[in-house]
């Protein structure tokens, strides 16, 4: 099967090349069967205390969640977004989602900003929001809340056609993701991608993390939650744009987080 799977950790030439020619990567058993179970017990928190209906998204789970808080640098996933960023770039945004029982498929989209469409700043549509999906059910075949996503399309000046999206069938060339709870999927925000459907009888969570340049505003936050930051460690709390800008507005003269403390 056609996959774009790479290993966990280092950013290689290989991942640039199939990240560019395909838009995403997989990268499978990110987190053990233990940490898999942690972090879903703390989806159903968030969502309870959010007392969330049907298909839905909370934010900052990070906040309360310190199973959910250790995916914001997760070894297996950080060097990938320093590969394509390099070393400044922020957590623009956490969502946790619940794809419910029985749910159906969502709705085509490219990831991007309400306010200002992202293809507006020109072609092709720059990387602004690096998306790092934690699956946290299984989703081994089709129909399990996967993940639908249409392979290169962040480089194509054609728009996903408006009959597919208002029809919510899928092009041929769509590419459903199968992979076991635990795995990552890393995603450029100019692909064309939905929720797939969900047949079966118990609530499917996906824990999403968002790295964006560090001028992109936060979309999860006005403010960063002052209890957290005082407890989080310092990389994180770089990585949530706590940091000194010495020169306006971001010039190089403010440090990069500690991704490599001493
Ligand atoms: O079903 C999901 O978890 C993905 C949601 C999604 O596509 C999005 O938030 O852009």
């Amino acid at each position: 099967m056609l996959e774009p799977v790479v290993q966990a950790g280092a950013f290689t030439e290989t991942d640039r090349f199939i990240f560019e020619s395909w838009g995403y990567l997989i990268i499978r058993d990110v987190l053990s069967k233990e940490e898999v179970k942690e972090c879903l017990e703390a989806s159903i928190r968030v969502h309870q205390a959010a007392g969330t209906e049907g298909w839905a998204q909370v934010g900052r789970g990070y906040e309360t969640e310190p199973a959910l808080e250790r995916l914001i640098d997760h070894p297996a996933v950080l060097p990938k977004v320093r590969g394509l960023y390099g070393d400044r770039f922020i957590l623009q945004s956490s969502w946790n989602t619940k794809q419910p029982a029985f749910g159906a498929n969502g709705g085509w989209h490219q990831d991007g900003s309400g306010a200002y469409d992202f293809k507006l700043l020109g072609y092709p549509i720059p990387l602004l929001q690096l998306r790092a999906s934690f699956l946290l059910t299984d989703q081994l075949a089709p129909r399990t809340g996967n993940m639908e996503m249409v392979p290169g399309s962040h480089r194509s000046l054609a728009p996903l056609p408006a009959e597919l999206r208002k029809n919510g069938g899928s092009p041929p060339n769509s590419h459903i993701v199968c992979a076991p709870a635990g795995s990552v999927l890393l995603f450029h925000n100019a692909v064309w991608h939905r929720t797939y459907a969900h047949d079966g009888d118990y609530d499917r969570y996906t824990a999403h993390y968002i790295y964006s340049p560090p001028w992109v505003a936060p979309s999860d936050r006005f403010e960063n939650n002052p209890e957290f930051m005082a407890r989080t460690t310092p990389l994180r709390r770089a990585l949530m744009g706590d940091f000194e800008r010495p020169e306006s507005p971001y010039g190089l003269g403010y440090q990069t987080p500690p991704f490599d403390p001493a």
